[in-house]
């Protein structure tokens, strides 16, 4: 049961699935937003009450329950203050885990949550069940809890981000998984330690926690039921097997490597996570098999824009931070028979650019920088060149590039200096390449 007085802080999508789930269930709740004009403002309707433009106490404090959005920290003064006070403060994803009656698959990670949470969601519905993926990738939790006209769900898969961690106290997940920690988000930590222990909170209650065995800081801290992946053969890892590697399970040889369509190390630990989830979920092997060997790729992940003049453009404006940027480059470093050319840039949310280095004094002929941050990229070697724009960023990479060389956009930092999404870089991206 809701209780009468809801404040929902922060719109955008999540602020507005959880209205549309307070307005079905016969709640109007207020709603409360930082920003003077914020996204989906436009949808409310004109009965709503509504406090834009800043946190104003008296309503906070007179809520019984606060539905905070991932955009806005439980560290946030006035949120201690409400807590302070006894009001209960959730995010959306504890709404969702309260009402959920489906096992849930649980996902994050610095890096690889989504092609991990589609590869476990795309095995469900090859199994043949109904399953609802959600969460950090775009469709907002609630969304996915069933209409009166649909069946019910048999499995929720949905990708956590550590801000949607902070305010789900209570999941309880059929499987979870931390894939992987490197650094991100310390604008909103004051550590990697705070971020760390964070995403770690994703493994409370799980009847099951799936660590990276390559990332000793991913394992669970408590005492639990665990099965671990990676690159060897224990567990979930790899085997030699009739002269080829192959993924292997428990020791048995599943799928050789050469058929996955992904691309690198790092998608291998995707893909190995995605069969211990899946098989804790009860999915088929055979299905896991069939979706491991036809999925692509998602968009903007090491994604291959074109050739042009003998020269290969790939799209990984997805590569937020710096340990996604490493893994793109590793992942397709063993293709690239000429240079490699990096394009980076954005905010830099407080990263350390450091392990960029060896890269810029090996592997990568040179790095253009642009944006919020690109003077610290600028620093880091000689080989670094600082232009005003993404245009100019390509333009310079067409100048440069021979025949049989690669021009790679994995950025390392957020797309929000410059465009509303990180999918708009790439696509602008995308269409300054298919000009060249
Ligand atoms: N904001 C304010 N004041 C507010 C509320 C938000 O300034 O009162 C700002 C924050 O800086 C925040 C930004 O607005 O970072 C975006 O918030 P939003 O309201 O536009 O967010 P939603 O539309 O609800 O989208 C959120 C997730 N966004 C964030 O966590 C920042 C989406 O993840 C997610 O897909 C969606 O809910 C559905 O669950 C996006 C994301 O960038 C992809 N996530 C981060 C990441 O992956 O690194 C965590
Ligand atoms: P997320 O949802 O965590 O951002 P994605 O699956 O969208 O993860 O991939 C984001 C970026 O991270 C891409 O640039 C991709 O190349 C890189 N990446 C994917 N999987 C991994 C992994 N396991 N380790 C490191 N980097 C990865």
């Amino acid at each position: 049961m809701l209780p009468e007085r809801i404040l929902i802080i922060g719109l955008g999508q999540t602020g507005l699935s959880c209205l549309r789930y307070c307005q079905q269930r016969g709640v109007s709740p207020v709603v409360m937003d930082t920003r003077a004009c914020p996204p989906g403002a436009e949808q409310l309707p004109a009965q709503i009450e509504r406090h834009f433009g800043g946190l104003a106490l008296a309503p906070i404090l007179a809520a019984e329950l606060i539905i905070v959005s991932p955009g806005v920290a439980l560290a946030t003064p006035e949120l201690q203050q409400a807590l302070a006070a006894g009001i209960e403060v959730i995010g959306d994803i504890e709404l969702f885990v309260r009402e959920c009656a489906a096992p849930i698959v649980a996902i994050t990670g610095s890096n690889g949550k989504s092609t991990v949470t589609t590869l476990v969601g795309e095995m469900a519905e090859e199994a043949g069940m109904v399953v609802g993926v959600g969460g950090n990738i775009g469709t907002p939790a609630l969304d996915l809890l069933p209409q009166a006209e649909n069946k019910p769900l048999e499995l929720a898969v949905l990708e956590l981000s550590s801000f949607q961690l902070e305010t789900t106290p209570g999941l309880r997940a059929c499987a979870a998984t931390v894939l992987n920690i490197s650094e991100d988000h310390l604008d909103r930590y004051d550590s990697l330690a705070h971020y760390r222990d964070t995403k770690l909170g994703i493994y409370a209650g799980a009847e099951l926690a799936v660590y990276n065995r390559e990332d000793s800081e991913t394992r669970p801290q408590q005492e639990q039921a665990a099965a671990s992946f990676g690159l060897d053969e224990i567990e979930y890892g790899r085997i030699v097997h009739d002269g080829e590697l192959w993924l292997s399970r428990f020791g048995e040889p599943v799928l050789p490597v050469s058929a996955l369509k992904i691309l690198g190390a790092h998608n291998q630990l995707n893909a190995l996570a995605a069969m211990a989830l899946a098989d804790q979920a009860g999915i088929a092997v055979d299905a896991q098999l069939k979706v491991l060997r036809r999925f692509a790729g998602l968009a903007h992940r090491c994604q291959f824009v074109a050739e042009k003049n003998g020269v290969r453009w790939v799209n990984d404006t997805k590569a937020t931070n710096v340990g996604a940027t490493l893994a793109a480059i590793a992942g397709i470093g063993e293709a690239v028979s000429g240079r490699l050319w990096l394009i980076a840039g954005g905010q830099g949310k407080g990263q350390d650019f450091g392990p960029l280095v060896p890269l810029l004094n090996g592997t990568v002929a040179a790095m253009v920088c642009f944006g919020q941050d690109s003077k610290q990229l600028l620093a880091l070697a000689d080989n670094t060149v600082e232009v005003a724009t993404l245009d100019e960023a390509v333009a310079w990479c067409a100048g440069q590039a021979q025949p049989g060389d690669w021009v790679l956009l994995a950025p390392a930092c957020a797309s929000l200096d410059m465009y509303p999404s990180y999918q708009k870089r790439g696509e602008h991206f995308i269409a300054l390449v298919e000009a060249l």
